[in-house]
């Protein structure tokens, strides 16, 4: 196989497989509303994998212990002994869920942190109480990705209680930063979705019947992403019809189930925005159970950046994927070490992502630039 020129950074990789929406992006300075790929490897090992890193769109004050709901005890994580829990809300057959628990899990590790973890597996009740037993098991500091934005009060609620801070990531919970929760660490979701309208504008020539596969209701993300494409398409592109939109609860299984619904009530259905990978694989499932030719008879957009679906992008199953960067580790980290320390942390913190495109999928492939 030709190997590829080895790039001296990850962002320099990116910027080489055009994977940035323009150069400043790729190097930190972009500020886009949409978004921007994510950027340095944390290492220069063949299969760097690419880390979250903020884009410079944080504002507003960094929040720290002292200020942390009144102030809470100064913690040194990285001690061996203070616990952190992490609760993950949905199953890691979820590549982005896998990918996720990994990396907190391996920088965890490498900075010595005592860590324990629970996953809901998409149940915000189980959530709750997983939560609270970690707290009951001595965890004295949270990183929860939430299951949903409104779902998590009595947790949230008995973290406060003890003074035990929670940082959030991928997802956000109704409250106030700095003090319900520290901050936000996340993708620019409904920059995403705008994105997905403008490929699949390029994708269709501007004409299309579209049916958009939405998330799990009840979180940011969903809303976001929905609202981000509705927008778009309502700004930019009259003959864009959203024909349908239904929830395929970021599941593959739904996904597929309900894409076979939606061909059968809409003969008309020339395209699809799934609002993540999962729905997308089943998405292409229903379209070829239907007798039709996914990247012929439908075009397919999509978000995460899993490999499977950058594939499906390689091989012209579908139009783009947007990266939603799960590789939270360092950073969410990082940013316990700063609020614990001086710098504090800004109560959004957003990150970088990739754009997967037919120009550039196989080269992100061969690069390693996927999870
Ligand atoms: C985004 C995350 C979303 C992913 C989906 O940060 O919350 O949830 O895009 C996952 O794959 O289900």
């Amino acid at each position: 196989m030709k190997t590829l020129p080895r790039a001296k950074t990850l962002a320099a990789a990116m910027l080489t497989a055009g994977l940035c929406l323009s150069a400043a992006a790729c190097t930190n300075s972009g500020n886009d509303s949409a978004k921007s790929p994510s950027s340095s490897a944390s290492d220069n090992t063949a299969a760097a994998q690419q880390v979250a890193t903020p884009t410079d769109s944080a504002s507003g004050p960094a929040c720290t212990a002292d200020r942390y709901a009144g102030g809470v005890a100064k913690l040194n994580i990285t001690d061996g002994k203070t616990v952190v829990g992490f609760s993950q809300s949905e199953s890691t057959s979820n590549p982005f869920r896998a990918t996720e628990t990994k990396s907190i899990e391996n920088e965890a590790k490498r900075l010595g942190v005592k860590l324990i973890e629970r996953n809901a597996n998409a149940d915000v009740n189980a959530q709750n109480s997983q939560i609270q037993d970690m707290i009951a098991q001595g965890a004295k500091v949270l990183i929860v990705a939430p299951e949903n934005s409104d779902g998590l009060g009595p947790a949230l609620a008995e973290a406060k209680s003890k003074k035990i801070p929670v940082l959030t990531i991928d997802r956000t919970v109704t409250g106030t930063a700095c003090t319900d929760f520290i901050a936000f660490i996340g993708s620019n979701f409904y920059g995403q979705a705008q994105i997905a309208a403008d490929d699949l504008n390029t994708a269709t020539g501007g004409n299309a019947h579209v049916a958009i596969l939405t998330g799990t209701p009840g979180n940011n993300v969903t809303t976001d992403r929905t609202k981000g494409f509705q927008d778009q398409v309502k700004a930019k592109y009259p003959n864009i019809k959203i024909v349908a939109s239904q929830t395929g609860n970021f599941a593959q299984t739904d996904g597929q189930k309900v894409m076979e619904q939606l061909l059968q009530a809409h003969s008309d259905i020339n395209a699809v925005y799934a609002e993540n990978d999962e729905m997308a694989l089943g998405a292409i499932q229903a379209i070829r159970s239907a007798g039709k030719t996914p990247g012929k008879d439908v075009k397919i957009v999509t978000i995460d950046g899993i490999q499977q679906m950058v594939q499906n992008v390689a091989d012209g199953l579908a139009v783009a994927d947007i990266e939603t960067n799960p590789r939270f580790g360092p950073l969410a980290f990082q940013s316990l070490q700063n609020f614990y320390g001086t710098a504090g942390v800004q109560d959004k913190v957003i990150i970088k992502d990739g754009h997967f495109t037919t120009a550039n999928a196989k080269q992100a492939l061969a690069q390693g630039l996927v999870y």
